[in-house]
């Protein structure tokens, strides 16, 4: 409700036309397709603050978080864009977008078309759809429209149930680690549904990976991607603590 009111004033302000004038529409875009294989597999995240955990930081700019996790190895980047819960916005993504070249994840709620023009007036290559927020029609319209803009789809699910949400069109399936209502952590959890996945889909391992353990037995058991936000930016110097994590 929150994010519909958000939505609908940003559009009130900035039609659809006029995000159309970016740099970025036109421009090519990074592919995760391509660097979750080449590169660690890493999604590396940026984020001030979120509803479990409150202040994680928020003495860093994201350019200099964000050189570090490029310059060792991050397939991608994760940046939220959501305000109120968050702390994020939109030039926490144009401040970095020109000076590193591999993919942008834009991590918000989306559930308005408007949504897809704006992160792709920002610049991004990759949105996040939560199966939890969206009908199965949604995530396939939502996923044709992204692609019509040649952004790359992660759909976010949780449970089982869930599972219908999955098309053969989405990019990358993410299983969160966490559960959002009560922010409970369960790898095997994971591991259990990824295993009901279609085989040949990317899958990413989100949330809730703190330690080299957690990361590697979510490697062994087959993520393609994880994504990681917390375990590095709890650190006065989170790019650095991406640097020791990889190496
Ligand atoms: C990162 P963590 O525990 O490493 O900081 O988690 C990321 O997975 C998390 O921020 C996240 C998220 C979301 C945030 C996953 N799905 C949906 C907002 C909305």
């Amino acid at each position: 409700e929150r994010k519909k009111q958000e939505v609908a004033e940003a559009k009130s302000k900035i039609g659809v036309e006029q995000l159309k004038d970016s740099e970025f529409f036109g421009k090519p875009t990074f592919s995760l397709k391509e660097t979750i294989k080449t590169k660690s597999g890493i999604i590396s995240e940026f984020k001030r603050q979120s509803p479990s955990k409150g202040i994680i930081n928020d003495k860093v700019s994201p350019l200099e978080v964000v050189s570090k996790y490029e310059k060792f190895g991050a397939s991608a980047i994760s940046i939220l864009t959501d305000k109120d819960f968050f702390g994020g916005n939109f030039d926490d993504i144009l401040s970095v977008r020109n000076q590193i070249n591999i993919p942008i994840l834009r991590k918000d709620f989306m559930i308005d078309e408007y949504q897809f023009y704006e992160a792709k007036s920002i610049g991004a290559d990759i949105i996040l759809l939560i199966a939890a927020c969206l009908s199965p029609t949604q995530v396939s319209e939502f996923t044709e429209l992204a692609h019509s803009l040649n952004l790359e789809v992660l759909l976010e699910i949780h449970s089982e149930e869930e599972l219908k949400h999955i098309n053969k069109n989405v990019d990358f399936v993410g299983i969160n680690n966490r559960n959002l209502k009560d922010f409970k952590v369960d790898l095997q959890h994971s591991v259990d549904l990824k295993n009901k996945l279609p085989n040949d889909i990317l899958s990413v391992a989100e949330s809730g990976i703190y330690n080299e353990e957690d990361f590697r037995f979510l490697k062994e058991k087959g993520f393609d991607g994880f994504l990681m936000g917390e375990y590095f930016m709890k650190n006065k110097n989170p790019g650095e603590k991406f640097e020791e994590f990889v190496s």
